[in-house]
């Protein structure tokens, strides 16, 4: 028989989407437990994102866990399109009416999530194994999992799953339910993280003949790059020195600017997909974050997303504790999938704008050098990039 175990909310995943939603809940003195499979070493040292919108850090801040993202973030008012050479920027600050992104990297924001959750006493498990759910569309939905050993059943009023895209939630929901949308994209991303200073103050999204090339960075010294490579590429038949001649090459500029260039500490290549499922409720599961969508990195929305789809669900979850009112409960989904189409849509349009495509012809180039003539010159387009890189205002 397994030890039983009560708690308010179950959440699957300690990635940005579980820990904001476990020390939210918190805050409103609801309780949960948060299990994940992989160690605490393993998730937060991920290398992945590393651009936070404004939304997300003020969140952050009123959370109590922004302190060490004040001092050591980079504020960018920012980013550069290089195309043809030369560089334009887009001025956020201008353009928003002051906003700006700042970029400090998804592990950092993860470690010191896990740091406020343990000062607090919350209950996050790493290395959990056989995570499964149950019952959920009854009013007590069950999680099972094994620690050291020993089998556990959690009896929940709510459980979320935040286990992102390869995990066990989103399976769960009994066929028929769900309706997804996908999209592939017939390239990947190989990204590097170098000891280089980076060799420009703010981001550079390049659109070159031979690819995409993206210059961002995570602290004064060190640089993040990434090319544009075949959709399953093997990092092995790639050298440091092959990946830093493609971006001399993708990002030179008929100015002189020059690449700052340095040990490379870590490689590897993203896939680019985007996915949707609808709805992003079955009983009293939610998902959030990437176990419901994904988006291709171009937009650096991601992380963003599944903070805002939290920032929802932990408000919904406080009024039913607080009034017994289930009422945002169940407007979750459409309250979430009206924010997440629309930064499918950005994400989708700047991943069409600045990559080359295997198949398409000299009409679709000279189309794409068009966008981004228009996206730099009028006031009207940049301002259109500008709100939604920053981040689109919460409507809820
Ligand atoms: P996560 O981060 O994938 O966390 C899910 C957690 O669930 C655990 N898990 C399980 N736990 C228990 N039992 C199971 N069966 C489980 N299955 C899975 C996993 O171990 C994991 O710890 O999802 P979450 O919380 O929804 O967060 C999403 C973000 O991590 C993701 O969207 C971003 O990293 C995407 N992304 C970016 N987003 C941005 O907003 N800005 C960026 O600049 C940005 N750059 C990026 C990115 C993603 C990248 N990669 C590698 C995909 C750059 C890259 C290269
Ligand atoms: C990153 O720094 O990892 C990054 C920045 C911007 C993006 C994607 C990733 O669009």
């Amino acid at each position: 028989m397994p030890t039983v175990q009560r708690i308010q909310v179950g959440i699957v995943g300690a990635g940005p989407a579980g820990l904001v939603l476990s020390h939210l809940l918190h805050l409103h003195g609801i309780e949960s437990i948060v299990l994940e499979n992989r160690s605490r070493h393993y998730v937060e040292e991920r290398v992945r994102a590393g651009v936070l919108e404004q939304n997300t850090v003020d969140l952050l801040t009123e959370m109590g866990v922004g302190e060490r993202m004040k001092r050591e973030g980079l504020v960018h008012y920012g980013i550069e399109l290089r195309f043809n050479g030369r560089g334009h920027r887009i001025d956020f600050r201008e353009l928003t009416g002051g906003k700006g992104i700042t970029i400090y990297a998804q592990a950092e924001v993860l470690k010191d999530l896990n740091n406020a959750r343990i000062a607090t006493g919350g209950q996050v498990l790493f290395e959990v194994e056989d995570v499964s759910v149950h019952e959920l569309d009854s009013s007590k939905p069950k999680m099972r999992y094994r620690k050291d050993g020993t089998e556990y059943e959690v009896h929940c009023d709510f459980i979320a799953g935040c286990d992102g895209f390869h995990g066990i939630c989103r399976p769960s929901i009994p066929a028929g339910v769900l309706t997804e949308y996908d999209r592939m994209y017939p390239f990947g991303w190989l990204g590097i993280l170098a000891e280089a200073p980076p060799s420009s103050d703010e981001l550079i999204y390049a659109y070159h003949d031979r690819g995409f090339a993206l210059l961002s960075m995570r602290s004064p010294h060190i640089s993040r790059l990434y090319v544009q490579c075949e959709p399953d590429e093997n990092i092995d038949n790639w050298s440091d020195d092959q990946i830093w001649r493609e971006l001399r090459t993708r990002l030179a500029s008929v100015n002189g600017w020059k690449l700052t260039e340095g040990p490379v500490q870590q490689k590897g290549i993203t896939g680019m997909r985007s996915f949707v499922v609808e709805p992003m409720q079955y009983g009293n599961l939610f998902l959030a974050g990437d176990s419901a969508h994904i988006v291709p990195p171009t937009g650096a929305k991601g992380l963003n997303l599944a903070v805002t789809d939290v920032q929802i669900l932990a408000r919904a979850l406080d009024k039913y504790y607080a009034h017994g009112s289930r009422d945002l409960l169940d407007s979750y989904s459409d309250t979430c999938l009206r924010r997440v189409w629309k930064v499918q849509r950005f994400s989708w349009w700047m991943t069409s704008m600045l990559h080359r495509f295997p198949n398409e012809n000299p009409f679709d180039h000279r189309r794409q050098l068009a966008e981004l003539d228009y996206v730099t010159s009028s006031r009207a387009a940049a301002k259109s990039l500008a709100e939604n890189y920053v981040g689109l205002e919460l409507e809820w």
